[in-house]
């Protein structure tokens, strides 16, 4: 078990549903901390670095175009081993084949539309915080106020 950072996005389609809340909600609920949160309409610059991986895909660019979109809610949440577990929160990539109970199971309809973003391992987190946050911009929870601990 570690305690871990993970970049969360609730995308442009979360944003404009009114369901960031209830992705703080649930990610709150499990016991997990935010420790940053802007809201910021992306630039294509931040959309590319952001989505790198994917760069020469067919969906690249609709892709970049959906998350500059309009407004995007970037968290960064805190918790023992939050990047997988968070994962498994938001649910498989697509919305047809996630989970009942997940994110995505529950609120979205397509792959192009799906909600919310979670880095999928601790070094992508460790790169997409730093694409989205400055250090200072992140808080850092003292021990004895450790809503972690509180919960477990
Ligand atoms: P993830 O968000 O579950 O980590 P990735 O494979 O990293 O999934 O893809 C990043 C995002 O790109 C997805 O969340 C989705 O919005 C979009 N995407 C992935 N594959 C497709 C596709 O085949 N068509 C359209 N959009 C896609
Ligand atoms: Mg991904």
């Amino acid at each position: 078990m570690a305690i871990e950072q993970t970049l969360i996005l609730c995308k442009p389609d979360a944003v404009a549903r009114g369901l960031s809340g209830e992705i703080i909600a649930r990610l709150e609920r499990r016991g997990y901390a935010i420790v940053a949160a802007k809201l910021i309409v992306c630039d294509a610059e931040r959309a590319k670095r952001h989505y790198s991986e994917h760069d020469g895909k067919p969906f690249f660019e609709s892709l970049v175009a959906y998350i500059t979109s309009a407004p995007t809610l970037a968290l960064v949440v805190e918790g023992a081993d939050v990047v997988d577990g968070s994962r498994v929160m938001i649910g498989a990539t697509n919305p047809t084949k996630a989970e009942p109970g997940s994110i995505r199971g529950d609120y979205a309809q397509t792959i192009g539309r799906n909600l919310v973003h979670g880095s999928d391992s601790a070094a992508s987190a460790v790169r997409e915080i730093a694409i989205w946050f400055e250090p200072s911009e992140i808080v850092k929870r003292s021990t004895d106020n450790d809503r972690w601990l509180i919960a477990n």
